[in-house]
Order: structure tokens, then C-alpha cells, then sequence
């Protein structure tokens, strides 16, 4: 089976806006007398946002009506949309450009497959737009990780079927998304939550191209 194409997920494998969802949801949270730490952002990696505000209100004892948390998700929007503007090129992770320069070198296509709504906003920010052949939209997608339509969707962008395809996912719903595409998945992270990856590597510094691509044909 010949590789043709690699599709990464955004956040936590291309750049890390990691701490900006968690300040963004904390502020919220805290307003709302909700408790909220690291670790239960932790439960939000790679979940939709409206996914991540029904983890987040798992502790608040109101209920909330869809149109009230329609509200409540558009402000955590407002604020992580602020903090992404801090974002420059000095914020993609390491070993990213290398890793995309010889994908293009070798002739593979590339794209990006995120639960992110603002993905285009990130690429932009972080000076990637030439770099990647496809963005997939969240907003368009029916069903959000664990299941497969955003790898399926960027898959069908590039025009690749999906068994020529990699993802690289640093969530476990992630990996399980690629999995159910019918894809190979390369897990960045540790085997404690990504224990599922067909081939798992600690930190994207270590995303060698050789080893992945050997890593798909055997
Ligand atoms: P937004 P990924 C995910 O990005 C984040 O990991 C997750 O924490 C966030 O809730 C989700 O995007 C939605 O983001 O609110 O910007 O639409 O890892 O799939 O690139
Ligand atoms: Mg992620």
C-alpha cells in the first residue's frame, strides 16, 4: 500500500493552544462558581467545543438551556479568539516544518483535520497557509472525535482514499477518529492515554519522515 497522504490534527501536534483553551474556560468557569483544574481540561483535548462545555458543566449544579449554553460557549469563544492573537510562527511546535518540508519533497499531500472551528484563524497566525494542501471544516462535519468524518472530510478534500492515509493525533479521541476513517494513526504523547496508535512518538521533535513513512509500508 503506497502512502500518499498525511493528515495532522491542530492542536497539540501542529501548535499548542492548549493553555489558552484552559485560561479561556477557567475565567468562564469561575464566573459560574464552577470548579474547574488542568486536569479536567486535560478530558477537553481534541473534544468540540460544545462537547467541552457539557464536560466543563458536569459540576455546576444549574441546568442550562441549549440557548444558554449556546451563550455560554460563544464568550469562552470571545476570549480564546483573544488570546489566539498573540499567536505567531514561533509558536509551531518543533520539528513541524522540517517534518511538512519533506512531505512536500516527497510528494505527499498534507492536510489538517482538527475539531477546531478556528483553524483557519491558527494556520493563518502561525504563517502556515502555503504549507498545507487542505483544512477540512469543523463546522461542516456532522459528528466530532472520536468519530471519523473530519479525517474522512480532509481525506476527501486532498482527493486520497483514506487506506493511503496517516493521521497524527495527540488525543485519544483522536486516534480512535483516525482508526474509524481507516487510517493509519501516529500518536504524539505517552502510551498511558494513546496506547491505541499503530506508532507512538513521546513529542513532535521526534516526527521523523523516514520512520514514518517506513512505518506505514510495513
Ligand atoms: P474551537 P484539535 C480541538 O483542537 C482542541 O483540542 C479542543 O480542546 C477544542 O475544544 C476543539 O479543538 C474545538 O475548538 O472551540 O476552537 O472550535 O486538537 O482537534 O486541533
Ligand atoms: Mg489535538
Amino acid at each position: 500500500m503506497e502512502l500518499k497522504a498525511i493528515i495532522f490534527d491542530l492542536d497539540g501536534v501542529v501548535c499548542s493552544t492548549d493553555e489558552y483553551h484552559y485560561l479561556a474556560w477557567k475565567s468562564l468557569s469561575d464566573e459560574l462558581g464552577i470548579y474547574f483544574d488542568r486536569e479536567i481540561n486535560n478530558r477537553l483535548r481534541g473534544v468540540s467545543r460544545m462537547d467541552s462545555l457539557d464536560i466543563i458543566l458536569e459540576r455546576s449544579e444549574k441546568l442550562y438551556t441549549p440557548e444558554e449554553k449556546q451563550e455560554l460557549a460563544t464568550v469562552k469563544n470571545g476570549r480564546y479568539v483573544e488570546l489566539l492573537q498573540s499567536l505567531t510562527p514561533e509558536n509551531v511546535l518543533e520539528g513541524i516544518p522540517e517534518f511538512l518540508a519533506a512531505c512536500r519533497e516527497s510528494g505527499i499531500k498534507t492536510a489538517i483535520a482538527s475539531a477546531s472551528k478556528n483553524a483557519p484563524f491558527i494556520i493563518h497566525k502561525l504563517n502556515l497557509e502555503n504549507k498545507f494542501d487542505y483544512i477540512a471544516d469543523a463546522a461542516s462535519v456532522e459528528k466530532s472525535k472520536p468519530a471519523p468524518d473530519i479525517f474522512l472530510a480532509a481525506a476527501e478534500g486532498l482527493g486520497i482514499e483514506p487506506e493511503h492515509c496517516i493521521g497524527i493525533e495527540d488525543a485519544k479521541a483522536g486516534i480512535e477518529a483516525i482508526h474509524a476513517a481507516g487510517m493509519k494513526a501516529v500518536g504524539i504523547g505517552s502510551a498511558d492515554t494513546l496506547n491505541e496508535a499503530d506508532l507512538l512518538v513521546s513529542e513532535t521533535k521526534a516526527l521523523e519522515f523516514k520512520k514514518i513513512t517506513e512505518f506505514f509500508v510495513k
